[in-house]
């Protein structure tokens, strides 16, 4: 019903994480929030409506000082949790509480304006964007959207990778679904969600993209994966630290690092030798550009792991400030410019 109601009406969406796989393909231009694109938040700062379809707006993407979120824009929310609309993000905002099947109905009954204009201006922002922000997780994740087949289900674990994943992971097809864990914050949690999505699907491929970090919490999950001979794809963004929270102890504590590094208590094994005692084929690749090497691998009947090197010091950006609505890295003026003025075009 979204896509009906996105084709009549053309007006762009963003998403929350959680929701990322709601707009893929050609209707992918961003998540919103903390660690969202910077697109999406650009986007967010110049518009004048927000439809919020069962977002829970919660801090990650509406900021503490609610009064900065979106300063330009009205807001309608739906959301069937009276709880959560209970909370006011703005003063003036209009809320239904009911199903969002039954709002997207009302929606689609409605007479609304065409919004291509608007979505242009925001595929022309996107398209000067595009290029930045790029650090070699989303690279990686590039490279496996790439080599997916359509419409696939992927599970995605915490951390960096999760992020990466959110930001960059584009699905051919509309079906596809990403399951993430969101704010529950689960480090762990993609092996057994591939388990599970694969086997609900009756035994289809099915793709886990994780740290190497999570990918330890549950790593005796391989042998299910054997056992059953389940098809899932395992891929390891193997930094060979705990990221975010190495990322954490780098910027905010003084290299101060603590049980995330190689020298203060954090390692990782043979990822692919210890597939292979699974009983599971297993590759430890150079560079994500070796995956090439692997198309078949990635679509057959069988499961497989691949460990995927990436810099101990790999980055996640863009981030935004705490209270402030300022995106890091900042831009140089004359790119933030340029987009802004597509946007208020
Ligand atoms: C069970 C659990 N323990 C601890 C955390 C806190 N935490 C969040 S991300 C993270 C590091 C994840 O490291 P890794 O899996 O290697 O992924 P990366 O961030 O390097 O991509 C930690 C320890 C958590 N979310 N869940």
């Amino acid at each position: 019903m979204l896509h009906s109601f996105v084709e009549k009406t053309n007006i762009p969406i963003l998403t929350t994480m959680n929701a990322v796989d709601l707009a893929q393909g050609n209707l992918h231009i961003g998540f919103i929030g903390t660690h969202g694109n910077r697109v999406a938040n650009m986007i967010l700062n110049e518009c004048d409506l927000i439809i919020s379809v069962g977002a829970r707006l919660g801090i990650r993407q509406v900021g503490r000082t609610t009064s900065k979120f979106a300063p330009k824009a009205d807001l309608v929310r739906c959301d069937i949790d009276e709880y959560e609309l209970s909370r006011n993000i703005k003063d003036d905002e209009k809320k239904y509480q009911t199903d969002a099947r039954d709002f997207m109905r009302m929606l689609l009954d409605e007479e609304v304006p065409n919004y291509s204009a608007w979505k242009s201006q925001c595929l022309e922002a996107k398209e000067i964007l595009k290029d930045y922000d790029k650090q070699p997780g989303n690279m990686a994740v590039e490279k496996i959207s790439s080599m997916l087949p359509e419409n696939p289900v992927v599970s995605v674990d915490v951390g960096m990778n999760q992020c990466w994943c959110a930001q960059s992971l584009v699905l051919r097809g509309k079906k596809g679904r990403i399951h993430i864990s969101g704010g529950y914050g689960i480090m762990g949690c993609g092996l057994p969600y591939a388990i599970g999505s694969c086997i609900s699907a009756g035994n289809q491929p099915s793709y886990c993209i994780t740290g190497d970090g999570g990918f330890q919490m549950n790593i005796q999950e391989l042998e299910t994966v054997k056992r059953e001979n389940l098809p899932i794809k395992i891929f390891i963004l193997n930094n060979r630290v705990l990221g975010k929270i190495s990322e954490t102890q780098h910027f905010d504590n003084d290299d101060r690092f603590a049980a995330t590094t190689k020298e203060s208590g954090y390692t990782v094994p043979e990822f692919s030798r210890i597939a292979e005692a699974y009983g599971i084929r297993g590759v430890k690749l150079r560079n994500y550009d070796e995956l090439e090497r692997y198309k078949e691998w990635i679509v057959d009947k069988m499961p497989c792991l691949f460990d995927i090197p990436l810099p101990e010091n790999s980055l996640l950006t863009p981030k935004i400030k705490f209270e402030t609505q300022m995106i890091r890295p900042e831009l140089d003026s004359s790119v933030i410019n340029i987009v802004n003025e597509i946007l208020r075009r």
